[in-house]
This record gives C-alpha cells, structure tokens and sequence, in this order.
C-alpha cells in the first residue's frame, strides 16, 4: 500500500520508522512518505495560511499549496482522507475499509482547517474522505492521521506478523477484549484465574466470552447494541 502524508510538521511522522509500520516500510509492504506543504508555497515567507472570509476568530489554510502539492501525488485509485473534527468519525470499519485501498493520501490540516474549495474540487476528481477519530479537539490533522495510520496498517496484509492475532480484539469481535494473563501464576497475592489454568479449551472460551460481554456492558454499552452476543 501506497501512504502519502502532506502536513507542515513533517517531523511529527519521524516516528513512523519504528516498531511494526517501520519494519513494514524496510520491507517495502507499506511506501509511506511524508510530504511538506511549505514547499509548494512561492512566496517568500512560504504563507500557508490567511484570514477567513466573513470574518471570525483564527487562519485558514489557502488553496493553492494544496493544489499545487495534491496534484503531484494523487492519482485516479487514491483516497484523499482529510481528518477534522467535522468530519464522519474514524472506526475499525473504517480501518478495514481503507487497508482494503492500494492508495492514501492524508492531508493534515492546522488552524481552522483548509479552505473549503480544496476538499470540492478534489472531490469531483476521485473519492475525499473527511474522518475525525473521537469527539475531541486537536491543534492539527497530525497526530489523527497517525492514530489511523497505524489502524489501518497493521490490517494490510504482511504488516502483522501473526494474522490471528488480530482476530479476537477489541473492536473487531465487536465486544471489548477480555483480560490477558501471563506467567507466573500468582504475583503480589494476585492469582490468574484457574479457568486458564485449566487447559479446558471450551471452558476458557466460555470464560474469555464471558468476561468480553461483562466488560462491554459496564465500559461500552453502546456497543452491546449490534454486537451478535
Ligand atoms: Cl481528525 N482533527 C482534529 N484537528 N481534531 C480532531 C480530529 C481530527 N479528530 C478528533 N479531533
């Protein structure tokens, strides 16, 4: 899978070198790469933003960096994903849907957010897609966009070592994990449950399903609803 990022803090994605999505960029299963909006601006104090028409407190971003920078990255198979606050909110639905692409391109906004034009126009072109990842507000699109990234690219195939492991978690059962245990068997008075101790491998289903349901309902019942049980 192809990943294009175009922020103005290229230096929030420096991390994306490390752990599972860095061994997966070595590997080449992901080519991810990060892009500096600065560079598609021509004017001397490389202006990103300005104020908004109508008035009204904070910037907004101008068209034509973006324009001049989306316009040499995607193509006709991208998804442009624009994160903002405003926009559907980011699940892992949405994960499996965009691990599904051969293309993203994250355009990471700051400020008020970029001028409206871009997203209409892009949008005649091919698909737009405008995500938020919770009702809370962020300075900027950058750490959003990591958060997905990670979500979706650990769905792309190669990405995770072991396939199973990303069967039974959290959001994908549509319950909440039930909890983990590793050895030793008691630490600081505090025992594993003997289920698992047991080797009775329908009985700790039952138990790990169990406990599933218990923790959903208390944490998230709004997730009960819709999930087959
Ligand atoms: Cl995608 N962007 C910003 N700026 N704030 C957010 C968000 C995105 N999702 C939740 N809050």
């Amino acid at each position: 899978m192809r990943i294009d990022i175009v922020t103005i803090f290229p230096a929030f994605f420096d991390v994306l070198d490390v752990s599972l999505i860095g061994k997966a960029r070595e590997s080449g299963v992901l080519d991810l790469r990060v892009h500096d909006l600065r560079e598609h601006t021509h004017d001397r104090h490389r202006t990103v933003d300005d104020t908004p028409y109508g008035g009204g407190a904070g910037m907004v971003m101008k068209p034509e960096p973006w324009g001049d920078a989306l316009d040499g990255i995607l193509d006709d198979d991208a998804v442009l994903v624009v994160p903002t606050p405003s926009g559907e909110v980011f699940t892992q639905r949405t994960a499996r849907e965009l691990a599904q692409e051969k293309h993203l391109v994250f355009a990471c906004g700051r400020y008020e957010g970029i001028d409206q034009r871009v997203l209409d126009h892009y949008a005649t072109r091919g698909r737009v897609k405008l995500v938020s990842i919770g009702d809370y507000v962020l300075n900027g699109g950058e750490v959003a966009s990591m958060a997905m990234i990670e979500a979706i690219g650990r769905l792309v195939p190669g990405v995770v070592g072991n396939p199973e492991s990303l069967v039974e978690e959290s959001h994908e059962t549509g319950l909440l994990e039930y909890p983990i245990y590793t050895k030793p068997a008691e630490w600081r008075g505090l025992a594993v449950p003997d289920v698992l101790l047991s080797g009775h491998h329908r009985k700790v289903a039952e138990w790990r399903h169990a406990q599933a349901l218990e923790r959903t309902r208390e944490r998230r019942p709004d997730l009960i609803e819709g999930s087959a049980e």
